[in-house]
This record gives C-alpha cells, sequence and structure tokens, in this order.
C-alpha cells in the first residue's frame, strides 16, 4: 500500500537513512544510495575493508585474495568522495540484498584507480529471479573523478557481478531499488548462487593474487 511505504519510508529518512520516496506509477519505491562514506579514514595510504561490506541492508561480497580496499583522503588517487576498491586484478565483486530478496540496480558511480589515469571499461552482469541475465557495459573516461553511469534493464536481481580488470576502477554511490512489490526467489536458487561463489574461491585464489592498487 502506497500509504504504508510512504510512512515506512519516511520513518527511515527521519532516522538518517538516505532513502528517498518517489511516486513510480502509483507505486512507492525506496532508493538507496550505498555510498560508503563509513569507511572515509584520513591521511594518506589505503585502507584494508575485508571481504565483505554492508550499508542500507545490502552486501558487496569480494571472492578473491586481497581485501577490499579505500584511498584515504589524503591519498592522491582518492577522489573526493571514499570508494569500494576491488584490489585484486581480476577480482570478482558480488552485490546482493541481505535477506534474499530481489532489487533493481539504478546507477554507479565509477572512477579510475591508478595513475596515469586510464579509460577501464567495466561489464556488469545481473542475474535476474528467474535465473535469466543481463549485462552492461561501462567505458570511464579516463580522466581522474567518478562519473556516474545508468543501468539498463537491471530490474529483478538477485545479484550482480562485476570484475577488477586492468587499468582498473574503484565504485561509489550505488543506487539501489527495493521494490517489495515483487516476489521473493526460492531458498533453492540463492544456495545455488552460493555455492558457485564457493566453487569460485577454489580457482580464483590459485591464480589470482595481485593487487590492483598500485603501490
Ligand atoms: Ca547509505
Ligand atoms: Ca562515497
Ligand atoms: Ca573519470
Amino acid at each position: 500500500m502506497a500509504t504504508v511505504n510512504f510512512l515506512k519510508n519516511f520513518s527511515m529518512a527521519t532516522l538518517g537513512a538516505t532513502v528517498i520516496a518517489i511516486g513510480m506509477g502509483g507505486t512507492a519505491h525506496a532508493l538507496t544510495v550505498i555510498d560508503f562514506q563509513s569507511l572515509a579514514q584520513p591521511g594518506d595510504g589505503l585502507s584494508n575493508q575485508g571481504f565483505s561490506y554492508t550499508e542500507d541492508g545490502y552486501t558487496l561480497t569480494n571472492i578473491d585474495q586481497n581485501e577490499f580496499v579505500t584511498f584515504n583522503t589524503g591519498e592522491s588517487r582518492y577522489l573526493g568522495s571514499t570508494a569500494l576498491i576491488n584490489n585484486t586484478v581480476n577480482g570478482t565483486t558480488i552485490l546482493t540484498k541481505n535477506d534474499g530478496a530481489i532489487f533493481d540496480l539504478i546507477s554507479i558511480d565509477l572512477g579510475e584507480l591508478n595513475e596515469p589515469f586510464n579509460s577501464s571499461t567495466v561489464t556488469f552482469v545481473g542475474t535476474k529471479a528467474d535465473n535469466s541475465t543481463i549485462s552492461n557495459i561501462f567505458s570511464l573516461d579516463g580522466v581522474k573523478g567518478l562519473q556516474t553511469f545508468n543501468f539498463t534493464d537491471f530490474t529483478n536481481l538477485v545479484s550482480t557481478t562485476w570484475l577488477q580488470v586492468a587499468p582498473f576502477h574503484q565504485f561509489d554511490n550505488i543506487v539501489v531499488s527495493d521494490n517489495t512489490t515483487k516476489s521473493v526467489p526460492e531458498p533453492a536458487s540463492l544456495i545455488g548462487i552460493l555455492g558457485l561463489g564457493a566453487f569460485g574461491i577454489t580457482s580464483v585464489r590459485k591464480r589470482k593474487q595481485q593487487p590492483a592498487v598500485k603501490a
């Protein structure tokens, strides 16, 4: 019910969560921005951020050997806002919603990683609740700084996956839509996805160990 959703969104917004209610065909959608600002650190250098990061009910998982990292705010490659970096060459990042519910992916900010800054191409693959997949390919402008890319048809997702391919990127401000009017995938589908992830760890850890961030 629109009224109930509005009240829920209103109370979340009052609590400081980055949730906005917008009207879309009479249904209230809650937009959430994953901005990584809780990870910000002063000074130079990098901060290790572990293999998973959760914000606003969504989790980013790194299935490779090197932890996620962030540039501290005094680092020369810091892009003006704390962004997350998969620090494994060809490393895999997976975005899921914590309760296993489906979500829509609206946009993401991508920025160059190493100096001299080069144009990266990043391919995002979304897996939908019906097991079909969708991919979008974004090319960075090669100029230091974050750029917003809008997804096309990244709806009804159970996960989205992308790789840290040379010359590498950092990501920030992931905008997702929590559409509670849609169905929830079967638990078996989620177990299948986690199983694939576990297979990935075995093969990936043997051959992908180089850090993406230049020392
Ligand atoms: Ca947030
Ligand atoms: Ca940020
Ligand atoms: Ca750029």
